[in-house]
């Protein structure tokens, strides 16, 4: 495993309108996964939801390097990348309610909202099911010599996973423009990553396929950001994947229902006092961006999560006709 970059680019290394832009990005996450929480309780959502709140600066700071013409794949716990790779937050609303006027017509939920149109190829209810997904990306941009990249997110969990072993060895040996990002919140569903990753080592093992992987602080925007700039860097100059761990906490249950009994109240307490990304954000920028200005962006974020929800609430369901309709491909 390489060393951390240690020169990291702070806030007054980039410009105000980025700042605010990774800060907007990020309480769109907060927004959105806040207002789920308490929506879901309502009952009127289908399906399962898996909250992404505390792992913003991951999605945010990965996907800041990124164009729309990159590709992603994403775990079951996908919001947060969806948003970050540029979803709207209304068709995805109207998703995660089962609409007609969701991205996948109502059809995916929560767990397989897709936007092709964003290089977003979707949440995934299969753990280790996304990187096989972004090195077919890196192939075909390697094949078509288009310089893009594909970005798969997976959590600890997933990294056990054979999928993904299978894929870091291809992107490893075919040289693929690929990012392997390594979400470690510390749990998969109530097991802990200390018992089940075997090495205890995410980024370690990955580099043992053969490709640089470095493990960084997930609750801080600037590091991932730096991190992922040297990865899709190397990927577009045709020097092959790269991986990163990251490390963060999740705010809320494994899924909107989990008692949570893996973790006391006050752990939890003190995960959002200290691994806060938006609050670290605030402290990383203090001096140079007004608190004030963070606030206005907040109580924006909050009012385009409520705009979406009464939105999605009054929308129509798909036609009782379309059921069939883009559930089986044909050739
Ligand atoms: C192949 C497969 N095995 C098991 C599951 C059940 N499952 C859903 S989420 C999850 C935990 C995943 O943990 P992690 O990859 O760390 O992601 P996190 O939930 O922490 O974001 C499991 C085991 C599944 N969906 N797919």
């Amino acid at each position: 495993m390489s060393a951390p970059n240690t020169e990291i680019p702070g806030p007054a290394d980039y410009p105000h309108d980025e700042l605010l832009g990774a800060y907007e990005r990020m309480s769109r996450i907060r927004a959105f996964e806040d207002r789920l929480h308490i929506e879901n309780l309502t009952g009127d959502i289908p399906g399962f939801i898996h909250l992404y709140a505390g792992e913003e600066a991951i999605a945010v700071g990965v996907c800041d390097n990124l164009r729309k013409s990159d590709y992603i794949s994403s775990t079951h716990r996908g919001h947060g990348h969806c948003l970050a790779k540029g979803c709207e937050v209304r068709p995805m609303m109207c998703e995660i309610f089962g609409k007609d006027e969701g991205l996948c017509r109502g059809k995916g939920g929560s767990m397989h909202i897709a936007d092709l149109s964003v290089g977003m190829l979707g949440a995934n209810g299969i753990v280790g099911g996304g990187p096989p997904l972004a090195i077919g990306a890196a192939l075909s941009a390697k094949t078509l010599g288009t310089d893009g990249v594909g970005v798969s997110f997976t959590g600890d969990g997933g990294s056990n996973q054979g999928t993904t072993f299978e894929a870091l060895n291809m992107a490893v040996v075919l040289k693929l423009p690929a990012i392997f990002v390594f979400e470690n919140n510390g749990m998969g569903e109530a097991t802990g990553a200390a018992f089940a990753v075997g090495s205890h080592d995410i980024a370690g093992r990955a580099a043992s396929f053969g490709l640089p992987a470095v493990k960084v602080d997930g609750t801080d925007y600037f590091a991932v950001r730096a991190a992922a700039k040297q990865a899709v860097e190397r990927a577009r100059a045709g020097e092959g994947p790269s991986a990163i761990e990251a490390t963060a906490v999740r705010f809320y249950g494994h899924f909107e229902g989990d008692a949570g009994l893996y973790r006391t109240a006050e752990q939890l307490q003190e995960f959002k006092d200290t691994r806060d990304p938006l609050k670290i954000f605030r402290q990383q920028v203090a001096g140079i961006i007004d608190g004030s200005e963070l606030d206005a962006i907040d109580a924006a974020a909050a009012a385009d999560v409520d705009e979406a929800v009464a939105y999605a609430r009054a929308a129509a369901w798909p036609d009782a006709s379309e059921v069939a309709t883009d559930v089986y491909a044909s050739y």
